[in-house]
C-alpha cells in the first residue's frame, strides 16, 4: 500500500472544504495526511475510508515549532508529501477596522498567513529535491474584491494569492506546481459559524442562495491536480451563480 499511492497533506481537514478535499483525494488515489486541531474529527474522517488511506495528524497552524518539525515528525512512509493543500483558515468578525479586536486580527494572520507560509516552507524542500509536487492554497474572492468588514481577512487572502504567484516564479524550471483556488460564497462549512459565533447569523448568510459547496471546492482541487504535469493552473476564481461583484460604493451623505 505504502508505495502505491501518492501522499497529500490537507490542512484543516476536520470540517468544510478540507474534509471534502481529503475524502475526494482518497477517491483520486492518494493517501491523505489529514490535519487540524480536533483529533476526534480526524479519527472519524479516517474511519470513513479504507484503513491506511487517511493518517489523522493533529496540527495547530499557529504552532510554529510543530510545523517546522514536519515532515520528520510524520511516520517514515508518509514523509514524502507530493501534494500540500493549504486549506486551514478562518475569518473572525465582520466589524469595521476600528471596531475589531487586535486579537482577532492576530489569529487570522497567524493562521491564514504565517501558518500557511511556514508549512509550505517545511514541505517545499522535499518536493524540490524529488522534482515533483503541487501546492494548492485556498485564497478567496475576498482577496480580490474588498467589502466592509473584510479588512484583515481579505488582506490575508490577497497575501496568499501573491505568495503563490511568487512561488511559481521561484519554482520555474522545477516540476513543482502552485495554484490558488479563490472561492466566493460557500455554504456547508463552519466558516460563517466561526466568523460570526452564532449559528442563526451563520444560517442567514446563505438564506435564499444556492452557494458553492465543499464538494465543489474538492472537485476543483481534484481537477487542478489531475491535469497533465506540464499544466499549471495559477489561480481559479469561483463563485456560485447567484453571486457577482457588486461594483464600487459612493457616499452621498
Ligand atoms: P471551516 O471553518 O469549515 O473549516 C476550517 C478548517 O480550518 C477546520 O478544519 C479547522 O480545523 C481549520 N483550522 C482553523 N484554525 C486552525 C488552526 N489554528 N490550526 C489548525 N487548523 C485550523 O471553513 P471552510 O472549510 O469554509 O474554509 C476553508 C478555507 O477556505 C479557509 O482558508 C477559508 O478562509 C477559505 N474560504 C472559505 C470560503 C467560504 O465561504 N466558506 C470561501 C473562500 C475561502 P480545527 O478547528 O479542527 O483546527
Ligand atoms: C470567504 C468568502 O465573501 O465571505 O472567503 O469573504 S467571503
Amino acid at each position: 500500500m505504502a508505495q502505491k499511492f501518492k501522499v497529500a497533506l490537507v490542512t484543516g481537514a476536520t470540517a468544510g472544504f478540507g474534509h471534502a478535499i481529503a475524502l475526494r483525494l482518497v477517491r483520486e488515489g492518494y493517501r491523505v495526511i489529514a490535519t487540524g486541531r480536533r483529533q476526534e474529527r480526524l479519527e472519524a474522517l479516517a474511519g470513513q475510508v479504507e484503513a491506511g488511506r487517511i493518517l489523522p495528524f493533529r496540527l495547530d497552524m499557529t504552532d510554529l515549532s510543530a510545523i517546522r518539525a514536519l515532515p520528520q515528525s510524520l511516520p517514515q512512509d508518509w514523509q514524502a508529501v507530493d501534494v500540500l493543500v493549504n486549506n486551514a483558515g478562518l475569518a473572525l468578525g465582520l466589524e469595521k477596522a476600528w471596531q475589531t479586536t487586535p486579537q482577532d486580527w492576530e489569529t487570522m494572520i497567524a493562521t491564514n498567513v504565517t501558518g500557511l507560509v511556514e508549512i509550505t516552507r517545511a514541505l517545499l524542500p522535499g518536493m524540490v529535491a524529488r522534482n515533483a509536487g503541487h501546492v494548492v492554497s485556498l485564497g478567496s474572492t475576498a482577496g480580490t474584491y474588498p467589502y466592509p468588514g473584510a479588512n484583515v481577512y481579505g488582506a490575508t487572502k490577497a497575501f496568499v494569492d501573491q505568495f503563490m504567484r511568487n512561488l511559481r516564479s521561484d519554482l520555474l524550471g522545477r516540476q513543482v506546481r502552485a495554484t490558488t483556488i479563490a472561492p466566493g460564497l460557500c455554504g456547508g462549512s463552519e466558516f460563517s459559524q466561526v466568523r460570526l459565533g452564532d449559528q442563526g447569523k451563520a444560517d442567514a448568510v446563505y438564506k435564499g442562495t444556492a452557494p458553492l459547496l465543499p464538494d465543489d471546492i474538492a472537485e476543483t482541487v481534484a481537477w487542478v491536480l489531475g491535469l497533465p504535469a506540464h499544466v499549471n493552473i495559477n489561480h481559479v476564481e469561483m463563485m456560485p451563480t447567484c453571486q457577482a461583484s457588486a461594483g464600487l460604493a459612493v457616499d452621498r451623505t
